[in-house]
């Protein structure tokens, strides 16, 4: 009898750190709108879906968590820097916001940047991240 509940104990030691890193080795990013490649009107309503990431407010400091920035049109900044705040087309969704509407694009193509970073809003590793490309009319 003793024997069989060590063995489960182990079995459990065993699992639970692999179930930790699929969740944060698995996170992604989806920008579901707008679509890569598409042709639209302004304003824009950019939609975010996180998986294997808990989107949370920027005040929530708890591992596995984090809150999605929107790069507009702007390059990334070093991913293992805070991203910085107060930059134009650098947004912070600092309040767990998943939706975010841009309402200053000027027609001609553009390029929306998603990353999810943490409430040190340094991003998280690997990289959760998606890019579309869109025109505005
Ligand atoms: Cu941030």
């Amino acid at each position: 009898m003793k024997i069989r509940i060590s063995r489960l104990l182990l079995g459990a030691a065993i699992v639970l750190p692999v179930a930790a890193l699929g969740q944060t080795g698995h996170a992604t990013v989806k920008i579901v709108s707008p679509a890569n490649g598409a042709t639209l009107s302004g304003p824009v309503k950019v939609v975010l879906q996180a998986t294997g990431v808990e989107i949370v407010a920027a005040t929530v400091e708890r591992p596995g968590t984090g809150h999605h920035h929107l790069f507009v049109d702007h390059d990334l900044t070093p991913v293992d820097d805070t991203i910085p705040r107060g930059v134009t087309g650098i947004l912070h969704l600092g309040r767990g916001q998943t939706e975010f509407v841009l309402d200053s694009l000027k027609p001609g193509p553009h390029r929306v940047i998603a990353l999810v970073a943490n409430w040190k809003h340094i991003p998280l590793k690997p990289l959760v991240v998606d890019t579309v490309r869109f025109t505005i009319k």
